[in-house]
This record gives C-alpha cells, structure tokens and sequence, in this order.
C-alpha cells in the first residue's frame, strides 16, 4: 500500500533531518576478479598450435583459428624485446593467464605474450612488426569488457596500455582534459575533480577500466542521461593503424568541420581499427550539489511515470535515473558484503536511484523533496529515502553498481545490454522468466533514463540447455522492437555474429569494407565485432 505524503514526509525527516550536498559521492572501486571456471565447452591449451577451433557455450557459434596469421617464435620475443626492453615483454605464466581471461571468466585465450609499449611509437613499432609478419593482435585496457572482446581468443599477441598512463595537460579555461588511453578512469576523475571539474562518465569499473578502454567500446555508463556519448565528449584523439601510421587527430577544438571527422571510427569499433594511445576530452564542471535518492515503486508502469515527471519536473539538475528489479537487491543483499538495503523489505518490485547535481545547494534540494512528494502523492512512489551524507549516498550507489560484481558470484551469468523503447523495456525481463521457467534467476535493471537495460541470466554453471531458451529468443524479439542488441557494451566475440539483428546488410557490408581498408591483413582484434562472412 503506498505511503502518504505524511509517512514520506516523516521518512524524509527522520533520515534526512540533516541534508547536506554531497560534493563528490565517492562509488566504491570495482576491482577485477579472476573467476577461473571456464565457460562449459570452452577449449584452452598452453600452446598456440594445438588450438584451432573452440566453442563458446552455444552450439551455433564456432570459430576457427584463422590460418593466415603466424604463429610467434623466438625471433619475434627477441624482436619485441630489442623494441620494448625487457620489461615490456611478458611471457611469465601468471601475468599472462591473467590477461588471457575476461572479468567474468567466461572468455580464455591462450596468448603466449604480453607486450607493454610505453609510446605512440612503440605500439607504432609493434603494429608495424605484427602486420608484416601477419601475426594477430588484441589491444587491451583495464580488461573490465563484458562481451569478450578484450581477451585473445587463440594466441593472439596482447598489447595493453597499461604502461601508457600519463595526463599530457589539461586546459582549466576550456576544461579540456588531454591524455595517454592507458590512464584509468579513476585516476581521471581524481585529478579532474582537483580542478574543479568532472569526467563525462562515470561506471562501476572506474577503479579498473582505462578511457582508451572506453572510447574503444564508447562506454555509456550512469552519467550518460546528462553529458550524453563519447562521441559528443570526445574532442580528439591518436591512434595507430595497423601497418603502424600514427593518425594524429589529437585536437582540442570544440568545433571543426573539415573533411569527415575519422576520430569517430575508433569511438566504439572495439581495438578492431587501430589501437588508441591518446585522447583529448570535454570534463564539464563539477557542481557543488549533489543529492541522492533511493525510492521504491509498485509496478514497471510507475518506474516510467517517474522517469517522465523526473525529465519534466528536475529538468536540468538530473544527473542519474536508474531502475533496479527486486531480484537484483536481493542479489545485492546476499552478495555483496556490508551493503544495506535503505528501504524496509516490503513487496516492492522495483527500485529507482536518482541523482541531482546542481549549483545552488537549497534550490536543488528543495526542488527534489518537492519532487518525491508529488510522486508520492501521485502514486508514482511508495517509499523513499534522500541520503543526508556521502555514506549513505555511496551506500545507495554500492548497490546498483554493485550489481554486476554481485551477478558473477553465482556461477554463471549470462549478459544482455539491450536498447528498448522505455515502454517495452521490462517486457523481455518477463518473458524471460517465463521461458526459463525458474531453470535461472532473471534480473532486470539499468540506466531507464538512457532506455537501455541490463538483462542478467544467473544459473549455478554454463548450460547449452538455458543458453538456447535465451539465444536467439533475445536478439529476436530486441530486433522486432527496432532496438539494439548493444546499448553500451560493444560487441566482442560475443556478438559479432549477432550484428545483423541491429544493422542492416547493407551497413554491415560498408562496415567490413572500412575494417579491410584500414587492417587489410586482419590482424587487430580478429573474431570480434564483425562476422566472418563479411571480412
Ligand atoms: P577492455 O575491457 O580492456 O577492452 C574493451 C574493448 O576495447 C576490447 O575490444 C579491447 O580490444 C578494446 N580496447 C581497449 N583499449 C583499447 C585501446 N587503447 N585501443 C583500441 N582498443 C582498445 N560499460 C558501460 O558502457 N557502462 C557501464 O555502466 C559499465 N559498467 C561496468 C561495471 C562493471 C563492474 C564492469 C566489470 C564493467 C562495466 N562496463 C560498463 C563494461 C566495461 O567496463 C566498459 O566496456 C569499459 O569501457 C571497458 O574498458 P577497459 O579499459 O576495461 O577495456
Ligand atoms: C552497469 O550498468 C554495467 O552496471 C554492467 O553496464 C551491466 O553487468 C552488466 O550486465
Ligand atoms: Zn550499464
């Protein structure tokens, strides 16, 4: 039964008799985890030479090793090694397992070597060598990826950015922050946060994921329904082509309509066009407002009613707009450690976060209690709580971002980031469940206010059962909606096959022509983001 406007007044009191602005809601670093369960099916093996053909749970997809590229010998680790110097070498086991398994531990290469180049130039040297000798590279950040895009699928040569981390400038007057890919999201925000500005985006990989990383899948994350694509935040960047041609397209303009604008091309292709060392990005200011509410609500119907009343009624000072179902809460509750529910178990269904970020610290605060009033009187909500300090709004914030970091810990997740009209949204969550028939646990949860939902499959290990009620159920009906089968994610391995439900032939035919124009040999990210029919 809902609340009255008197019992919300009295919640508001009680927990927020002492609303302060938080100035910065510090999100609990995700860290990643090796999970070493293999997905079921999957093959790995030490030597290169002894993969050539792997499956990836589900029967329909199997990929071959492509012939065409080299296998790695010791001339060229002596190569890499008079390049990069010892150091930027790596054949030691663990390092090398490490980087050969994805964050959820679902995807396994098995890579032989890491390289860790320092400089545009070296990753320049490094691309050159590979093309010539045909041998196939994975570029990879903070190997946070969810569609397996960031681990070799055979023995691919991995070159991580890592050692690439420095802030080149940053220009207070524009806001203009510019710097190496390799430089972790995190850390980003920390130093921009110093000069008085924020990152565009904001995810739950922050403490891992660097932003070459992230212009590379154009990550959306919980700041998109306010500052909007990379492709807007993105001012310039660098990349290395293939044959090793360092494109300079570093400029820190706001405008500039000269010739077609490349820097797009490399802005969610995924390592598949060129591999990104440096970056220039729009960091807007950062407002000394920030509150933070965790609100419950009866149906689906309600969760969209407030989205639209939230847009209507906060207008300018919405920073966040997230919904969660309550099986995700529940799976945060078991999961993960110290987190608290901010509301009394009831029989909610669903949960809304929102966030405002303003400049005038008792206009946004009387604008928002204003606002949850309403919406409480108008039935859009049933219960709510304003965080009143910095914990209690990393509290709320721990548990939708946390989310994610709870869904692997049952075993086996499957991971769908679909773009859906809000009016349809929810409906594949319930079909799902009704498919599955209690085989799986079904979440539904994301970014509402951006349309994209994070649909999450757990079940307690990898099933070709499960998987077939799921695929290609899920692409189907995404694609009947005139959605998108990748909201933020990106593509990968895992869906590179998949590509048609969202894109046209005609599309994915110009798309293919672009990847052998500029990797006529294939060597950048091979299996990913593309089918193999087109390339
Ligand atoms: P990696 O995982 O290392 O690589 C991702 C892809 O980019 C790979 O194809 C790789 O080859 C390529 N790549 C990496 N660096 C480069 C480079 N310098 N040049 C060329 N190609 C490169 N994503 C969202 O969009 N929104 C979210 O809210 C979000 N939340 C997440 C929360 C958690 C807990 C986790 C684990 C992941 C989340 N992600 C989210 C997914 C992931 O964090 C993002 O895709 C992120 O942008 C990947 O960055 P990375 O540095 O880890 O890249
Ligand atoms: C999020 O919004 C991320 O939390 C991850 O995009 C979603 O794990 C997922 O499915
Ligand atoms: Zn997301």
């Amino acid at each position: 039964m809902p609340h009255t406007q008197h019992e919300f007044a009295n919640r508001t009191a009680n927990s927020c008799r002492r609303f302060h602005w938080i100035p910065s809601v510090q999100h609990s670093p995700c860290r990643p985890r090796i999970n070493v369960e293999t997905y079921e099916g999957q093959y790995s093996a030490n030597k290169a030479s002894e993969v050539q053909k792997r499956t990836f749970g589900s029967a329909a997809t199997q990929i071959q090793r492509n012939p065409a590229y080299s296998e790695l010998t010791s001339d060229d680790v002596s190569y890499f090694k008079s390049i990069l110097g010892d150091n930027g070498v790596i054949q030691d086991e663990d390092r090398i397992t490490v980087a050969n398994v994805d964050w959820m531990g679902k995807y396994r290469g098995a890579s032989q070597l890491l390289l860790l180049p320092k400089s545009s130039v070296e990753v320049s040297k490094i691309l050159s060598y590979c093309n010539t000798r045909r041998l196939a590279v994975v570029p990879q950040g903070g190997n946070t990826g969810l569609v397996g895009g960031s681990v070799p699928v055979y023995d691919e040569v991995i070159v991580s950015l890592a050692g690439m981390n420095k802030i080149i400038s940053f220009d207070n007057v524009n806001g203009i922050l510019t710097c190496e890919a390799g430089c972790v999201l995190e850390n980003l925000s920390t130093f921009v946060e110093n000069e008085g500005c924020i990152m565009p985006l904001d995810l739950g990989a922050k403490g891992s994921c660097h932003i070459g990383g992230n212009i590379s899948t154009n990550a959306g994350g919980l700041r998109f329904i306010r500052y909007g694509s990379l492709h807007g935040n993105v001012l310039g960047l660098e990349a290395v082509l293939a044959d090793g041609t360092i494109l300079d397209m570093l400029t820190t303009l706001r405008k500039d309509n000269t010739g077609y604008d490349l820097k797009h091309l490399f802005i969610g292709s995924e390592g598949s066009l060129g591999v990104v060392t440096k970056i220039s990005v729009l960091t807007p200011a950062k407002l000394p407002s920030t509150n933070v509410a965790f609100l419950s609500c009866n149906d689906y119907t309600s969760c969209q009613k407030l989205l639209l009343a939230a847009r209507r009624n906060l207008g300018e000072i919405l920073s966040a707009f997230e919904f969660m179902d309550n099986n995700c809460i529940d799976l945060a509750m078991r999961h993960l450690e110290g987190v608290q529910n901010p509301l009394p178990a009831s029989q909610t269904k669903f949960y809304v976060l929102i966030e405002t970020t303003g400049s005038d610290e008792s206009y946004d605060k009387t604008k928002l209690e204003a606002f949850l009033l309403r919406s409480m009187e108008d039935g859009l909500v049933t219960d709510g709580v304003i965080a009143q300090d910095i914990s209690q709004a990393s509290n709320f914030w721990r548990i939708r971002e946390g989310i994610s970091e709870a869904s692997v810990k049952v075993g086996a997740v499957h991971k769908y980031d679909l773009s859906i009209p809000v009016e349809k949204l929810y409906d594949i969550v319930e079909e799902m469940r009704s498919r599955l028939g209690g085989k799986a646990e079904v979440l539904g949860y994301g970014h509402l206010g951006d349309g994209n939902l994070h649909l999450n499959i757990l079940s307690s290990k990898y099933d070709n059962n499960i998987l077939a009620q799921i695929e290609p159920f899920v692409y189907e009906w995404t694609s009947a909606q005139r959605g998108s089968i990748s909201a933020e994610h990106g593509l990968g391995l895992m869906k590179a096959e998949k590509i048609h439900f969202s894109k046209s032939p005609e599309a994915v035919q110009l798309m293919g022509s672009i990847k052998k124009l500029l990797d006529p040999n294939l060597i950048l990210n091979p299996y990913k983001v593309l089918p193999q029919s087109v390339l």
